[in-house]
């Protein structure tokens, strides 16, 4: 079994900024990624398959729900702290941090923000202990960029809904017990259905042959007239903004997980370089080498401290959608340059699964095309500093 020696790079004392309680949440999740995701993660990716047996230890790291108030089973931390768990959980794998992501963005939020009480209370406990695993679906075969596209539908049938359509690219979707899906009523308006395990008609296939994001479940959910009860219809937001609104909250939470998986390859390629020797030299001694080096690092900090700030942002209410989108773009690009900065440092082992960096690359290469591709994010920008929309 292989040993995780990693430290965690603080170039800037970032600690200085943080509470006592965001180094404790930060600390829980650092050891339980080092005890419980390091020794088994390399070998769940090789297999493709989603290790179910983090699933406890996530929800004992509060990584399901960790801005959700206690009431409702959900850690009651702020935007900071949930922030700092998805890098540590980021830091072991992309594909664990999107199972969080999507169970605490895309599935407990909206019942939170968009459900009545009696939702929130038959749901939201479950989710929190990883009793109940949830998906998101929003993205369809023919509408990914466009989610406003849609073609997902339900119909009013007096007592209950009648659903129809499919929707692609569902992470968890192979093992939810429950879906939240967005779909058109018969005026063409958007909303949130939670559709359950076992419901005729409702299957997911699970998609296979990834080279990213191999340890997390990827399927489809189909529907094939599925009778939805009334009750499950979210009833407090509707419209394409209320998809999006779940989207400004898992993108957050990327924005620090991909600086934990950058983290992750430049520690271990420091480590490397230190050790590896050429010409009768570490390799570290190189200027080439210390200049990929150096970069990362700069780059890196910069990340931390756009985040850091966005994470204030966030926890006073201000954060806006294109804050958001800016910080996922630059994050994700910078932690994929670091990726494969860090493999060419690591040379032939740096393409092995004894080290982590290459998985951390391919994972990466799904996390920029995921929760908005990095061109829609610099549209979105552009939109907010012109006001002209360059989508349509
Ligand atoms: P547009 O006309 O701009 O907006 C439609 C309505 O939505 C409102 N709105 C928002 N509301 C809340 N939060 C936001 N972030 C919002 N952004 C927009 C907007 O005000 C408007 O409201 P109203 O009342 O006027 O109707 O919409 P558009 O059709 O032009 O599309 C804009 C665009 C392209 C930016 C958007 O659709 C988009 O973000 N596309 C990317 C799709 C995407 O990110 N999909 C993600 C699927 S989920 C996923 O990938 C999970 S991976 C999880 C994991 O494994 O970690
Ligand atoms: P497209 O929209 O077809 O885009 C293709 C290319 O065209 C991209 O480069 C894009 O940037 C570009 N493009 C599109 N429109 C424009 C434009 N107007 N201007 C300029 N360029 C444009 N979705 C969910 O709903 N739930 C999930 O849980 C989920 N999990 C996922 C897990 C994985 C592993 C992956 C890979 C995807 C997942 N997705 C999920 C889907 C993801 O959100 C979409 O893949 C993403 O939104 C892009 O959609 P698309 O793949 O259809 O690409």
């Amino acid at each position: 079994m292989k040993t995780d020696l990693f430290q965690a790079p603080d170039y800037y004392n970032l600690d200085d900024l943080l509470s006592e309680e965001h180094k404790m949440v930060r600390d829980a999740a650092r050891e339980w990624v080092k005890r419980d995701v390091s020794p088994i993660i390399e070998e769940a990716a090789q297999e493709a398959k989603f290790p179910k047996s983090i699933i406890n230890g996530l929800a004992g790291i509060g990584a399901f729900g960790p801005y959700i108030p206690e009431e409702y089973g959900g850690a009651g931390l702020d935007q900071i702290s949930y922030g700092l768990i998805m890098q540590e959980i980021e830091r072991g794998d992309s594909g664990v941090r999107s199972t969080a992501s999507v169970q605490s963005s895309l599935v407990m939020y909206p019942i939170y923000q968009y459900g009545n009480e009696e939702q929130r209370k038959k749901y939201l406990p479950k989710l929190a202990s990883g009793e109940w695993m949830g998906c998101f679906g929003l993205t369809e075969p023919d509408h990914g960029s466009n989610p406003g596209g849609m073609t997902t539908n339900f119909k009013d049938q007096g007592d209950h809904y009648l659903l129809n359509g499919a929707k692609l690219w569902i992470s968890n979707s192979p093992f939810a017990d429950i879906a939240v899906v967005w779909a058109k009523d018969e005026s063409g308006r958007i909303h949130g259905l939670i559709v359950e395990r076992g419901m005729e008609g409702f299957s997911t296939p699970e998609t296979h042959n990834k080279w990213s994001l191999r340890a997390s479940a990827t399927g489809e959910l189909i529907f094939d007239n599925v009778k939805v009860p009334k009750e499950n219809l979210l009833p407090n937001k509707s419209g394409l903004g209320a998809p999006l609104g779940c989207l400004d909250s898992a993108r957050y939470g990327i924005s620090w997980g991909a600086i934990g998986a950058a983290m992750d390859c430049y520690d271990t390629a420091l480590r490397y370089s230190k050790e590896r020797m050429q010409f009768d030299k570490p390799i570290a001694s190189f200027q080439l080498q210390q200049k990929k080096l150096a970069e990362m690092i700069t780059e890196i900090t910069k990340a931390q401290l756009l985040t850091w700030r966005l994470g204030v942002l966030k926890n006073e209410g201000k954060a806006t959608t294109a804050q958001i989108s800016m910080a996922k773009r630059n994050n994700v690009a910078m932690a994929l340059d670091v990726a494969r900065e860090a493999r060419q440092v690591m040379g032939a082992m740096g393409i092995t699964g004894e080290y982590s960096i290459m998985r951390h690359m391919m994972n990466l290469e799904s996390v920029i095309t995921y929760e908005g591709t990095h061109d829609i994010h610099l549209l979105i920008t552009g939109m907010d500093i012109t006001g002209i929309s360059a989508f349509k």
